[in-house]
């Protein structure tokens, strides 16, 4: 008996073959998953004789420039004309079809036919081909046995895309989606060539200065609650305006604040705009759900990384931070 996915494999290779023109899109605030993956069957298809364009809605962040064709990404406004001339747009690593930000092109013209490449266990398989595989370590790892079922050799360079792709996604081979498979590809990705001493001082690269000196306030303010084992911080729209940065320089200190031996849960808060707080709350706990804690103030998530929105300002009232 075939599986679903298997159907859905068949198919895929089917059109791989058959579409001549491609278009390749991975998701909004790209990461090396996104980014290896969009690569690594930009490659692989031009070799097979394609037209293939690869694109994303921002700008690909530098430390990606190492990759091979990382030049050759598009911003996606400047590739209207390629995404309606495509027989099939691919979208790779988009746990939902918004984060690839094609929906407002959706309107003019119908879009070509949606494969949907991707490993999140809530993709709603928006696509008309989905081959989504939850158990994957990441994209690119699904992207490696497309590339093998097409009967194509992996090159050093498709190689070298897929890595990393692998290695952000598993964080450096320490989450635990890193399985036994995710490590025997890596083995095979590095006999072909793959280049992992240039994929991991490139991406140990991604903070600016302006992260680095938010973190600084940030980690200085940490408390611990002793009973409940949470680690928390604080951050304030002055700590925002004072280091030049913006809240997207916050992500990665909740999960950074778990380094803590003892630590159950994270928790950050942080001001956005005039009267809202914003909580991200990860654990690396397999019995805690934080998702149930972000719900009963209103907010969702995973079991291992979640968030809520209340109102309010974060003030420091005789040296200690509370909220008003
Ligand atoms: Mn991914």
């Amino acid at each position: 008996m075939f599986s679903k996915s298997d159907i859905q494999r068949n198919r895929l290779k089917y059109l791989l073959k058959k579409s001549e023109r491609f278009f390749i899109i991975g998701h909004t605030k790209p990461d090396g998953d996104s980014v290896g993956s969009t690569l690594a069957l930009t490659l692989a298809l031009t070799r097979l004789g394609k037209k293939v364009t690869p694109a994303c809605i921002d700008e690909l962040p530098a430390r990606f420039n190492f990759l091979p064709q990382a030049e050759k990404v598009k911003k996606l406004s400047s590739a209207v004309s390629e995404l309606q001339n495509a027989d099939a747009i691919i979208v790779v690593d988009c746990g939902s079809f918004h984060l690839a930000g094609l929906e407002s092109y959706r309107s003019n013209k119908p879009l070509p036919l949606i494969i949907n490449i991707d490993h999140h266990h809530d993709n709603p398989r928006y696509g008309t081909i989905n081959l989504v595989e939850d158990k994957s370590s990441s994209t690119a790892e699904i992207v490696y046995n497309v590339i093998k079922s097409l009967g194509m050799r992996v090159d050093e360079q498709i190689a070298t895309c897929i890595l990393n792709g692998i290695f952000v996604d598993t964080d450096s081979f320490k989450n635990p989606n890193t399985s036994i498979e995710t490590l025997r590809i890596t083995s095979d990705l590095l006999s072909r060539g793959a280049n992992l001493a240039q994929i991991t001082s490139s991406n140990l690269k991604d903070k600016s200065l302006s992260t680095l000196k938010l973190w600084g306030i940030t980690l200085a303010r940490i408390k611990k609650n002793k009973r409940l084992g949470i680690i928390s911080t604080a951050v304030t729209n002055e700590d925002l305006k004072r280091c030049n940065a913006t809240p997207d320089d916050l992500e990665g200190i909740a999960n950074f604040l778990n380094s803590v031996p003892d630590a159950k849960t994270s928790l950050v808060l942080s001001e956005r705009g005039g009267n809202e707080i914003k909580g991200s709350l990860r654990t690396l706990h397999d019995n805690i759900d934080v998702s149930k804690l972000a719900a009963t103030l209103g907010g969702g998530g995973h079991k291992k990384a979640a968030g809520f929105s209340i109102p309010g300002r974060i003030v420091n009232r005789g040296g200690r931070w509370r909220i008003v």
